[in-house]
């Protein structure tokens, strides 16, 4: 059981504005088709869906800065969403955001920890690092930034959304599954003082371990962990339809003891699960594999 709470709150972000290619902005749609909602009350919990935040279509918005595509737009969402994860909480209920690409993932950390009052632990799994600012990307793409951001580093649009700066503290956040790391931002998960587990760390220490640690960093003595997964952690051979998919990453029971291991501990007080892209997946392999990950993180291990 998640920190005790029986309500779950369904939220669905359709953007693809972090991101450089179009499909992720269905992502909320697959996972929902894939039989979130019955899947999550067949285990017992009151769930309500609260429908998607409101998202421009491509067509009818500006780029803007090629640092920042979409800045304008990425902060209006991630504020919105902010408010909607703190207030679930602060209701005692317990917040699902369906992605839509990872940059929304700077509007449900910042809620949580709003709603947590700070001094809250935070696991990202991912093949990447999330942790590109303004002046070090490659792409543009802001859902290569949210790490960083929660962590205090970038455009002030990005890191100055609601009242906390930073929303987190390194000592209490954990990347697992990184595979795929630009070199200039290596440089600030190094001077950051986070933590990381590589795949190469998976392969030698094996999940079980891994996790416990992961577990002990994020959690102790922290309000609650938010869990933010990246689809693309999983190997692309268990989930192919993610925008950026790079080779070598969980096996399946990889992924799901992961979940599990979360599960025991009950420290989980808010996920997103995004990057789904059901333009480059097969027969919706990884919506269903999203919502059997959410099913063992919240109880059931669904093989
Ligand atoms: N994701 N590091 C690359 C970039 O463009 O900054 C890729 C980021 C991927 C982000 O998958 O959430
Ligand atoms: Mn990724
Ligand atoms: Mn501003
Ligand atoms: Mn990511």
């Amino acid at each position: 059981m998640i920190k005790n709470r029986k309500s779950l709150r369904v939220i669905g972000v359709p953007s693809d504005l972090g991101q450089g290619r179009r499909g992720v902005d269905m992502g909320p749609s697959a996972i929902r088709y894939a039989g979130l909602s019955e899947k999550l009350e067949a285990l017992g919990y009151d769930v309500k869906d609260l429908g998607n935040l409101s998202v421009a279509q491509p067509e009818s918005r500006v780029q803007g800065d090629v640092k920042l595509k979409y800045l304008t737009q990425v902060h209006a969402i991630c504020d919105e969403l902010r408010g909607m994860v703190a207030q679930v909480m602060a209701d005692n209920a317990f917040p699902i955001v369906l992605g839509g690409d990872h940059s929304l993932a700077i509007g449900s950390v910042a809620g949580a920890a709003e709603a947590l009052g700070g001094e809250m632990g935070c696991i990202w799994f991912d093949a990447h690092g999330d942790m590109n600012t303004d002046e070090t990307t490659p792409s543009g793409n802001i859902h290569g930034m949210p790490l960083a951001a929660s962590l205090g580093y970038g455009h002030d649009d990005l890191t100055r959304i609601g009242s906390l700066f930073p929303k987190l503290k390194p000592e209490r956040v954990v990347l697992v599954g990184a595979r795929s790391i630009d070199p200039l931002e290596r440089e600030l998960i190094a001077k950051s003082g986070m933590h990381v587990f590589t795949m190469a760390d998976v392969d030698e220490l094996g999940m079980s371990t891994v996790m416990r640690r992961a577990i002990e960093i994020a959690s102790s003595g922290a309000s609650g962990v938010h869990l933010s997964v990246d689809l693309d952690a999983l190997d692309p051979m268990y989930a192919p339809g993610v925008g950026t998919p790079v080779h070598g990453g969980f096996t399946y029971r990889e992924g799901h003891l992961a979940m599990e291991l979360l599960a025991s501990a009950g420290c989980v007080t808010s996920v997103d699960v995004v990057e789904v892209n059901p333009i480059l997946d097969s027969e919706n392999r990884t919506g269903k594999m999203a919502v059997e990950l959410l099913s063992s993180l919240l109880g059931l291990t669904v093989i």
